[in-house]
């Protein structure tokens, strides 16, 4: 049968189907193995290829971080059962591989070239501190090259190694299609991140260590855990353990010092630097069982009164109990959060003025009133914050709503309503999780069609499920969009938020991949092209079925993105 021209294209397209894309890339159709005894060296030196390597931080030496790198690479490239019957059409599939019997050119050597050096602060350095790029290429003749800046940038580049194999379906080969290749690649915006909230349900750690694999393989390196909200508490506090013994869903559902302390290093192996938020003054309701003295309004009916679900909460403004408490709070936990990231988040979203009506303290709704009480209230914890030597982050209604007063030098602000240019005209940077694009879980927002039935709004049970957002429409989205280039420059990135009402760890992976690819692709490599051009739906499509290939194959769930006639038949 013949096939349009279009469908040569697009398969073209697909033998390059690098996810993010790179910024820059050149390929030929010459074929190269690879095997497991191919020689590694880094900086002149032999690297072993050591299978499950992980020395513990946080003074990892960039060795450490790139030997790390290496081995998950080629465990990832000799046990991706990735074979072309995934993707390419019937006649292809007889032809895209080429003979397992003919003469081989082996791939020799990979020489791993880090041009600059690591600081100790790099595995947590903030936005715009790091050099992630690095160069890739591939000689007809098998000599691969990596060199980058930072061991940041080697380990993106071998992720981009681990993309360029397939393995043979007549037997154990690996080999690319498309030597000689040339890859020069680095990140358009510095944060690309995946919010993940284990209030709502409890994840355990094999999920946050898988979603932290997933991430890295899609070049994103940011993971904010909403590690509190109203529902439950699960992160221990050593020096206030009643506060998650009676505030998580179970004792056992808890997030140790251990814990932590295994996700922020899990991370930081991976170039993914983990975020903490405690989510305050609002979204702390469940704080009431363990400390009723510091909250108003935990669990009051009929809930849309006083928060935006069930149950309510809010700690009391302008009250020394509750700063003495948050003093203990952040003496104990930013110590632990120093070491592994130059962030932390305070929350600062959707606090109801009602609450404080119920406060004693204020028995006021009046913005005018509680303005100057949550002014003190900033000052005194992002003092704090400061004072630890971390960054915070702040959800956007405290600088737009709420309009207190923060310092745009030491204040990042994350937006999810869509004020960024109202945030970049204040000079605040930036991190973008519009909820019309970039909100993994379902429904709410423009999606809510149908009326509620009033009476469930009395109970907890009135979670709506509505349809998700299609990848298309999270790849249609700039954080950027309408921005004067100086404002445009004060967007460090974004994130995709996976809120857990509706999501447990049944269905993440579904839900969370391949689509925040689609925002890690925009993060990484830019709407817009080398052209100028919007980067393309059709282009993307069949690059993002072959990395949700791969992520299956690799134990995440991702959903598929087309039927499999499209990819196999279709064209
Ligand atoms: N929880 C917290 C949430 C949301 C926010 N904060 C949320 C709001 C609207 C939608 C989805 C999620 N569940 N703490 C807003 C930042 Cl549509």
């Amino acid at each position: 049968m013949l096939r349009p021209l279009a469908v040569v294209l697009s398969l073209a397209a697909s033998a390059s189907a690098i996810w993010p894309a790179p910024i820059s890339m050149t390929q030929g159709n010459s074929t190269l193995w690879l095997t497991q005894t191919v020689e590694i060296t880094y900086n002149g030196d032999f690297m072993p290829y050591t299978y499950g390597y992980t020395p513990t931080g946080p003074d990892w030496t960039s060795k450490d971080i790139v030997q790390g790198g290496v081995s998950r690479a080629l465990g990832q490239i000799f046990g991706d059962y990735f074979v072309p019957w995934m993707l390419h059409t019937r006649e292809e599939q007889a032809t895209f591989e080429p003979k397992v019997m003919s003469n081989k050119t082996w791939i020799e050597s990979l020489e791993i070239t880090q041009t600059g050096e690591d600081s100790e602060d790099t595995w947590k350095a903030a936005a715009g501190e790091v050099d992630e790029s690095y160069s890739l290429s591939l000689s007809k003749d098998g000599k691969a090259k990596i060199g980058a800046a930072s061991s940041i940038g080697v380990l993106h580049a071998l992720q981009t190694f681990t993309q360029l194999f397939y393995r043979h379906s007549g037997g154990p080969f690996w080999y690319t299609p498309m030597a000689p290749i040339d890859i020069e690649d680095s990140p358009t915006f510095a944060h690309r991140g995946l919010l993940m909230d284990v209030s709502r349900h409890y994840f355990p750690m094999e999920d946050i260590y898988r979603t932290l694999d997933a991430l890295s393989w899609n070049k994103m390196n940011r993971l904010h855990i909403h590690a509190t909200d109203s529902q439950s508490w699960p992160l221990e506090i050593p020096s206030l353990p009643e506060v998650s013994a009676k505030g998580a869903y179970h004792p056992s559902l808890v997030y140790t010092p251990t814990d932590l302390k295994n996700i922020q290093e899990y991370g930081a192996m991976r170039a993914v630097q983990v975020i903490i938020e405690i989510d305050m003054p609002g979204h702390i309701g469940v704080l009431g069982e363990s400390h009723p003295e510091l909250v108003v309004a935990y669990d009051e009916r009929p809930y849309y009164w006083w928060c935006a679900q069930p149950p309510c909460g809010a700690l009391r403004l302008n009250n020394s109990d509750v700063d003495e408490f948050l003093g203990t709070l952040f003496e104990d936990l930013l110590p632990r959060v120093s070491p592994y990231s130059s962030y932390f988040h305070t929350g600062g979203d959707e606090l109801n003025a009602n609450d404080s009506m119920l406060d004693p303290g204020v028995q006021s709704n009046d913005t005018e009133v509680l303005k100057p009480l949550l002014q003190n209230f900033i000052d005194l914890n992002h003092g704090r914050v400061k004072d630890a030597g971390l960054t915070p982050i702040v959800w956007e209604e405290m600088a737009i709503d709420w309009d207190i007063d923060m310092d745009p030098e030491t204040t990042v602000v994350q937006s999810w309503l869509g004020t960024v240019s109202n945030l970049t005209e204040k000079g605040f940077k930036v991190i973008d999780t519009n909820y019309n694009f970039w909100y993994l879980d379902c429904g709410r927002g423009q999606w809510l069609t149908f009326d509620n039935d009033a009476n469930a709004t009395f109970y907890p049970f009135n979670d709506w499920c509505g349809p998700t957002k299609p990848w298309q429409l999270i790849y249609s989205h700039d954080p950027t969009e309408g921005l004067p280039e100086e404002q445009a420059k004060l967007v460090i990135g974004g994130e995709v938020a996976a809120w857990s009402e509706t999501i447990d760890p049944a269905n993440m992976d579904t839900l969370v991949w391949p689509r925040a690819g689609a925002a890690a692709e925009v993060l990484w490599s830019g709407r817009y092209d080398a052209d100028g051009e919007p980067r393309s739906q059709l282009d993307a499509a069949p690059r993002l079925q072959e990395m949700r290939a791969r992520m299956v194959t690799r134990g995440v769930k991702a959903s598929p993105i087309t039927q499999q006639w499209c990819v196999q038949m279709g064209g």
